[in-house]
């Protein structure tokens, strides 16, 4: 049984972490077993992040790896129907949302005020106060650092926004009438896709993006029908069981 290390549903979502959505999703379409094991800590993985996996005494990180892996030990192969030209773009896609979009996202629930004391409160609330707090602006700040890095902290709030919408319509122009990516059945990047507008559209946190998002009808009824498909027999619970913050 793979053992998968994951942060745990928030704000109204499988996973406040679209990689850990989509490592999940992506399991589930191929049938592969696996038990949840809950972290709010992602230093504890072998890179620093979540997810990760533990399969018999073999560990694995990163959501692409751990999929190569998978693929490879179960014999999996979900894009067989897909042309090179849809898995080209499938790749494309993907890339954008997660070294593109991801960074807005990650602004938006980091660094935007409006959400910041949200996401303290789910990941620190367990801790006592002066730790918390301690915790909180390490967190944070280790954040901003890395959205310096990478180049989107470096730009106004206005044109983080601006940038990751753009994302946004792309996917919606791309998936058009589509019931899934490439027709009437998901593929690997579904798994994918719906990990990441999902954790902007249907999150319980509120953004400029999110209401963006929210205005493509064919995104909100695509992560609907992602939804019904992968998790309609789940109940989308937060950890602590408190009810959902906003
Ligand atoms: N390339 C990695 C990215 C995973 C990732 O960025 N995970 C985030 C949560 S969404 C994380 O654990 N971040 C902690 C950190 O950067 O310190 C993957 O595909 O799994």
């Amino acid at each position: 049984m793979i053992k998968f290390f994951s942060f745990g549903p928030a704000f109204g979502l499988p996973s406040p972490s679209p990689f850990c959505m989509k490592l999940e999703v992506w399991m589930k379409m191929a049938g592969i077993e696996y038990r949840t094991k809950v972290r709010k800590d992602p230093t504890q993985g072998p890179k620093g992040k979540l997810p990760f996996i533990k399969h018999g005494g073999v560990v694995v990180a990163d959501s692409d790896i751990i999929i190569d892996y998978l693929s490879q030990s179960f014999e999996v192969e979900l894009d067989r129907e897909l042309t090179p030209h849809q898995r080209a773009t499938g790749y494309a896609i993907s890339k954008m949302l997660e070294d593109h979009l991801y960074w807005a996202m990650l602004y938006s629930r980091w660094v935007d005020p409006n959400n910041w004391k949200a996401m303290r409160t789910h990941f620190m609330g367990h801790m006592p106060l002066p730790v918390r707090r301690i915790m909180a602006g390490l967190v944070r700040l280790k954040v901003k650092k890395d959205l310096h890095s990478q180049g989107m902290g470096r730009h106004s709030a206005q044109d983080v926004y601006w940038a990751a919408k753009r994302d946004l319509r792309v996917v919606s122009t791309l998936l058009g009438d589509n019931r899934f990516l490439f027709g009437d059945e998901p593929c690997s990047y579904d798994a994918v896709v719906y990990g990441f507008i999902a954790n902007v559209i249907d999150c319980e946190l509120e953004s400029p993006l999110k209401e963006f998002g929210r205005s493509h009808d064919n995104l909100v009824h695509y992560c609907q029908r992602m939804h019904e498909r992968y998790y309609a027999a789940t109940e989308v619970k937060s950890v602590d069981g408190q009810p959902q913050a906003a």
